[in-house]
């Protein structure tokens, strides 16, 4: 992103003049799926893929918001107090949410302000351009404005826009994954306690490439509140008998020793999932630290076929990328990423191999499913803040 170019398109759009760029990442998982509402761990990093806003407060009451990525939306204006939902312009309610949720956390209200946006996330695939967007408010709101506010708490707030504001039942993951993210590390995260530790990824002569199936989301939201109800009323049948807070507190054995209680063939595949992707993360980040990357791609390997089977969240394009990544011997592993149902997956790749693989996965994608899909190298960056 040239920031000039992107302050000009600031000027022309608001006739105004500012110096304020910020920037606030995507993320990926390296593993640790559909674990973070189920009080399991999760092992994401922050990608240099995100969103860039260039803001000024006004003197005024207004807030003007116009993002690069909806032009058709033009300048959006609406009164610093006017922050319900909109339900035609919805990009705009991750801005509006969050800065109901830092008003709040700060017990102030802000002054108008203009904020110019653009974005290289692609949208709806599973690299949490939501919560890219909802850091970047929050991390703009909490610097501009002065309000000392802990990055934990930015990434709580985006966590309840995401459930109360947005209607979507997410854990913390994303925006924990986002806010947090350090460069060349990825975050280990226990979303049971919030203990969290950094740890270096270091994969010798391997990339982490970014599959992009291309496929439109549809329905996915109510699918994903679908899992996380499965995966609670599993919890609550397993609790008439066993003191558990989370299906995150057991082990794999003492999962298999408590399968009669739930009784019910889609609650056990889904709450197996959750306890099992659960243990694979703990083992996933020991590997990764010992240095045995053959043994972290297999947890990988295994972390996408209990999505495809068990937690039923994966997507034929998804699976036909995957599988065609496990087929060459330069790939250490390769997974979906997200909440599923289509959007990416990722490859640990040796990264001589890289083009001929791109070229070869792409070519048989194509002719497959009849539209291309897109490859990224993921560099991993630190949290948002200012360029
Ligand atoms: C989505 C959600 F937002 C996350 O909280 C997480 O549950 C993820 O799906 C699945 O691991 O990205």
């Amino acid at each position: 992103m040239n920031k000039q170019d992107f302050l000009n398109g600031f000027t022309a759009t608001f006739n105004s003049t500012t110096d304020k760029v910020y920037f606030s990442p995507g993320r990926i998982n390296l593993i640790g799926e559909h674990t973070d509402y189920n009080g399991g761990h999760v092992f994401p990093c922050a990608i240099s893929r995100g969103t860039y806003g260039a803001f000024k407060i006004r003197d005024d009451n207004q807030i003007k918001l116009y993002s690069e990525n909806v032009p058709s939306t033009g300048i959006l204006s609406f009164d610093k107090d006017d922050l319900k939902f909109d339900k035609k312009y919805k990009w705009s309610n991750y801005l509006r949410g969050m800065i109901l949720e830092m008003s709040k956390l700060s017990g102030q209200t802000f002054t108008g302000f203009d904020l110019y946006l653009s974005g290289d996330l692609p949208d709806g695939a599973g690299l949490s351009s939501s919560a890219s967007i909802e850091m970047l408010m929050g991390t703009i709101l909490n610097e501009e404005f002065h309000l000392n506010i802990e990055p934990i708490e930015i990434v709580k707030a985006g966590k309840r826009v995401e459930n109360n504001y947005i209607g979507v039942n997410t854990g913390i993951m994303d925006q924990f994954a986002v806010e947090m993210g350090k460069k060349n590390q990825a975050t280990f995260l226990d979303t049971n306690t919030m203990e969290y530790k950094y740890a270096p990824i270091s994969l010798g002569n391997n990339i982490i490439l970014i599959m992009n199936t291309n496929k439109p989301h549809e329905l996915v939201n109510s699918k994903y509140n679908e899992r996380r109800a499965q995966c609670e009323k599993a919890l609550e049948l397993i609790r008439k008998k066993v003191n558990i807070d989370s299906l995150g507190d057991l082990s794999v054995d003492e999962f298999d020793r408590l399968t009669s209680l739930i009784n019910d063939e889609v609650l056990i595949k889904r709450a197996r999932h959750a306890v099992f992707e659960n243990q694979r993360t703990i083992m996933a980040k020991k590997t990764l630290e010992e240095g045995n990357l053959i043994e972290f791609g297999k947890l990988v390997n295994a972390s996408h076929i209990s999505l495809q089977f068990d937690y039923d969240v994966s997507a034929p394009e998804l699976d036909f990328l995957v599988n065609e990544a496990w087929k060459s011997d330069k790939v250490l592993g390769s997974r979906m990423i997200g909440g599923g149902f289509g959007g990416c997956a990722i490859a640990i790749i040796d990264k001589d191999a890289v083009k001929d693989l791109e070229h070869s996965i792409g070519s048989s994608y194509k002719d497959k499913f009849g539209y291309a899909a897109d490859f990224y190298e993921a560099q991993i960056v630190d949290g948002p803040h200012a360029i």
